[in-house]
C-alpha cells in the first residue's frame, strides 16, 4: 500500500451550493457534482462515443508527441497529476518520460486515488507512488520522493481546465504555479476552438450518454441532499456559444413544476433552463492571455491534426 498523504480536504458543501444555485437567476448547479460513481461511469462511456473526439484525439496526440514531450521536459521529474489518473494517458506519459522519479495523483476521493495508484504501481515498479488526498484547486505541499527529483511536472489532461469559469481557471492556474515551484513545468491538455457543429455533436451524442450524464446530477442530488427532482421532467441541452467560445449545458424543465430542498420550494417554469456546465474551448491567444494572468507562459505546444486538440508545456513566466 503506497503512503497516502491525507490533507483532509474540506468536504464540499453540496447542500449550501445547491440552495445557492437554485436561488440564483438563472438557476444553476455545479458540474463538479456530476462525478458520483454512476456519473464517473457515464463519463467513461462518453469518452468512447464516436462524437466525443476529445479523449481519442488527445491520446493519439500524446502518443505521437511523446518523444518531443520527453525531450522538452527536464529529466527525472516528480510527475504530479491533477485528478486520479488510472488510464492510458498517465501510462503513456510515465512510460515515455526520461526516468520519472515519483508519481503523485492529487484527488479529493480517497477511494479513486488508492485504486489508481494500486493499478499504476504494478505497471511501474520503479516509480515511487506518493498519492495525495487534497483539493487541487488550492496549492498543495508535495511529499518528498526518496530519490531526489529534478523538478515537478504537473499533468492536467482532458481539457478539464475548460470546465472552470475564467476566474476559477485563473485561480487554479495560480495554485498550480505554486504547487510546481519556480523550476516546475506543467503539461496541460486543452480543447481548441473549431467549427461549432463538431463541438456541439461531442456534447449531444446520438446514443444519449451525455444526456444521461447530465441528468444523473439530479438523481445524485436527490440521494445526497434530499432534493426531489424528477429527472423525467428535465431535458439535456448543450449549445456552442461562439462569442464566448464555450459549450453551455443546461437542464431544461419540460413542465411547470416545483422542487423542494431543505424545506424550501423552488418553482420551475415550463421551458426554464438551469445552467449546469461550461466547457471552454481555446485559441492560442485566449489560452495565453489566461495563463499570463496566472504568471505562467507556454514553452512548447503540440496540436493534433486539424488543430482538433492541444497539449501545452507551461512554466512560470
Ligand atoms: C471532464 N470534462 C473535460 C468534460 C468536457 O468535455 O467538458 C466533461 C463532459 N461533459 C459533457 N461531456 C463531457
Amino acid at each position: 500500500m503506497p503512503p497516502l498523504t491525507d490533507l483532509h480536504p474540506t468536504p464540499d458543501d453540496i447542500l449550501g451550493d445547491t440552495l445557492e444555485g437554485l436561488s440564483s437567476t438563472p438557476k444553476r448547479l455545479s458540474s463538479k457534482y456530476f462525478y458520483d460513481a454512476r456519473g464517473s461511469q457515464l463519463f467513461e462511456q462518453i469518452t468512447r462515443q464516436p462524437e466525443y473526439y476529445l479523449t481519442r484525439v488527445e491520446l493519439a496526440l500524446l502518443e505521437a508527441s511523446m518523444p518531443a514531450i520527453a525531450a522538452a521536459v527536464n529529466d527525472c521529474p516528480h510527475v504530479v497529476e491533477y485528478g486520479s489518473g488510472s488510464g492510458r494517458k498517465t501510462r503513456l506519459l510515465l512510460a515515455g518520460l526520461a526516468d520519472p522519479v515519483a508519481y503523485t495523483p492529487i484527488e479529493i476521493s480517497r477511494s479513486a486515488l488508492l485504486a489508481s495508484v494500486e493499478r499504476l504501481a504494478e505497471a511501474f515498479p520503479g516509480i515511487e507512488m506518493l498519492p495525495v488526498c487534497a483539493d487541487f484547486t488550492q496549492p498543495v505541499p508535495l511529499p518528498r520522493p526518496e530519490r531526489e527529483a529534478g523538478h515537478t511536472l504537473v499533468f492536467f489532461p482532458g481539457s478539464t481546465l475548460g470546465n472552470f469559469t475564467a476566474d476559477a481557471a485563473e485561480s487554479l492556474l495560480c495554485s498550480m504555479r505554486k504547487t510546481m515551484g519556480a523550476r516546475g513545468q506543467a503539461l496541460v491538455g486543452i480543447d481548441l476552438v473549431k467549427d461549432a457543429a463538431t463541438i456541439e455533436a461531442a456534447y449531444n451524442d446520438a446514443a444519449g450518454v451525455t444526456a444521461a450524464f447530465t441528468l444523473n446530477l439530479l438523481t445524485r442530488l436527490n440521494r445526497d441532499v434530499g432534493t426531489d427532482f424528477q429527472p423525467d421532467g428535465f431535458r439535456h441541452q448543450a449549445r456552442y456559444v461562439s462569442e464566448r467560445e464555450r459549450i453551455e449545458t443546461f437542464l431544461v424543465s419540460t413542465r411547470d413544476q416545483e422542487v423542494q430542498v431543505d424545506g424550501r420550494r423552488f418553482h420551475f417554469q415550463d421551458g426554464e433552463a438551469m445552467q449546469v456546465e461550461y466547457s471552454h474551448k481555446y485559441t492560442d491567444a485566449s489560452f495565453q492571455a489566461l495563463i499570463a494572468r496566472a504568471g505562467l507562459k507556454v514553452v512548447e505546444r503540440w496540436n493534433a491534426p486539424g488543430d482538433a486538440f492541444g497539449l501545452r508545456l507551461l512554466q512560470p513566466a
